[in-house]
């Protein structure tokens, strides 16, 4: 590892001590060491699949079959796949923040939150409590006339599955192309960019939006930014500290 990365981790390790309220941004760089394939560059799933036919809701309206059976091809994948050790400091990160709300005075309490673009459930696998999936979870179902969220977890399907309560037909509640994000839960992810003092931004090429702009969200209410990923992005040159290098080694030394 070179030494300026080495001292750009001695830096952050300060900035997270000093921290009182840390905001943490994953994209799929995060779960990229456990296996769970990126969406873009060489290996990404958009080089072998077109995100029009199965990543928006026009491709799902002309060919639901052909959908789930991509979804439930990567439900299959990553029954198999484990948490990094980049989502397992994350989740440690997060206890020892929570842990300091128990700490008398409220000058000590310092307040975490996890805001993540994948839909792979590996944070919570982690230990991670209550992440804000702004994109949705590959393993929910939502019911395409009722609007009726399922947990299906560790379940398979040969087919377009369908809703418990009224039979229609349910789609993934993943946020496609074009679809507008949840609102309370966008609102959590940008309340959670404003209020930090310290936001980090894991794993992520920051190209897909809104998400990409809780950045700035943060950079706007004067917090201190660091980025962690493998290439620069189009957000390094707004960014306080850019770490090049895998989530599953920094993140580990940022806690130690
Ligand atoms: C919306 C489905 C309002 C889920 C996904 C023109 C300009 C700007 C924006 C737009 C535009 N045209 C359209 C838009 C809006 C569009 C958008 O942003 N398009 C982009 C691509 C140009 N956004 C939307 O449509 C959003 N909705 O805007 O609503 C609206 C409504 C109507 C009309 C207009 C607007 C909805 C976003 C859709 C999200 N769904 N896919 C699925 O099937 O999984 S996008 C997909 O990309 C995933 O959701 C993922 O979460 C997201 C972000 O990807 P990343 O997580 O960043 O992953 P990626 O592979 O790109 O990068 C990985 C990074 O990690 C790399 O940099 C790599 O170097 C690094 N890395 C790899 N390994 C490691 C590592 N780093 C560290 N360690 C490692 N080991
Ligand atoms: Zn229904």
């Amino acid at each position: 590892m070179d030494r300026r990365l080495d001292e750009k981790i001695r830096r952050l390790r300060g900035a997270l001590e000093q921290a009182r309220k840390l905001c943490v941004l994953t994209g799929a760089g995060a779960s990229a060491e456990s296996g769970v394939p990126v969406y873009r560059g060489n290996e990404g799933l958009y080089r072998a699949f077109s995100a029009a036919d199965i990543s928006s809701p026009e491709g799902f309206a002309r060919n639901p079959e052909k959908v789930w059976q991509w979804y439930n091809e990567r439900r299959r994948q990553l029954l198999e796949l484990k948490p990094n050790a980049g989502h397992v400091a994350l989740a440690r990160l997060e206890q020892s923040f929570a842990a300091s709300a128990a700490l008398p005075g409220a000058g000590k309490r310092r307040s975490f939150r996890l805001v993540t673009q994948n839909i792979d459930g590996l944070h919570q696998a982690a230990g991670s409590r209550d992440p804000v999936e702004v994109h949705g979870n590959i393993w929910k179902t939502r019911c395409t006339a009722c609007a009726h969220v399922a947990d299906t977890y560790g379940q398979l399907f040969d087919g377009p599955p369908r809703c418990t309560r009224c039979g229609a037909m349910c789609r993934p509640h993943i946020v496609w192309f074009g679809e507008l994000l949840e609102p309370e839960v966008w609102d959590a992810a940008v309340r959670a960019a404003a209020m930090c003092d310290l936001l980090l931004a894991v794993g992520t090429s920051a190209v897909v939006q809104p998400a990409a702009s809780l950045v700035h969200v943060a950079v706007g209410a004067g917090a201190m930014v660091a980025e962690i990923n493998l290439e620069e992005t189009p957000n390094t040159r707004w960014v306080d500290l850019s770490l090049l290098g895998q989530c599953g080694d920094i993140l580990p030394q940022l806690i130690e």
